[in-house]
């Protein structure tokens, strides 16, 4: 079963991934991610699906057209774990062309 994050862990997470929050009612994080189009949103989609699974750890998203929100947890702790942290860091690197 894996740990929690402790609220430093949590806190040093955030400050350290831009524009992600907090979710109020859950113990998770989510980001909206906006590309040029469509297409740019599904070819993002595509990387971080391949590379989740690769981890094992999936992501709760959705897709408005140029738009992708994403919120992580870990469903296994009911909370957020060094999994989320972990994806979230791949997830910035897929967005920004660096992964
Ligand atoms: N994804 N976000 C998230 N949380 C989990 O606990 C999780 C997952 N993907 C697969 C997975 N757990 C497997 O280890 C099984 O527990 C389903």
């Amino acid at each position: 079963m894996v740990a929690k994050l402790e609220p430093t862990a949590r806190a040093e997470l955030l400050a350290s991934l831009p524009g992600w929050r907090e979710v109020d009612g859950r113990d998770a994080i989510e980001k909206t991610f906006r590309f040029t189009d469509f297409k740019a949103a599904f070819a993002f989609m595509t990387r971080v699906a391949i590379t989740a699974d690769g981890q094992d750890h999936h992501p709760e998203w959705s897709n408005v057209y140029n738009r992708v929100t994403i919120l992580l947890s870990t469903h296994d702790a009911d909370g957020l774990t060094e999994r989320d942290a972990k994806l979230a860091r791949v997830i910035e690197e897929a967005a920004t062309g660096t992964g």
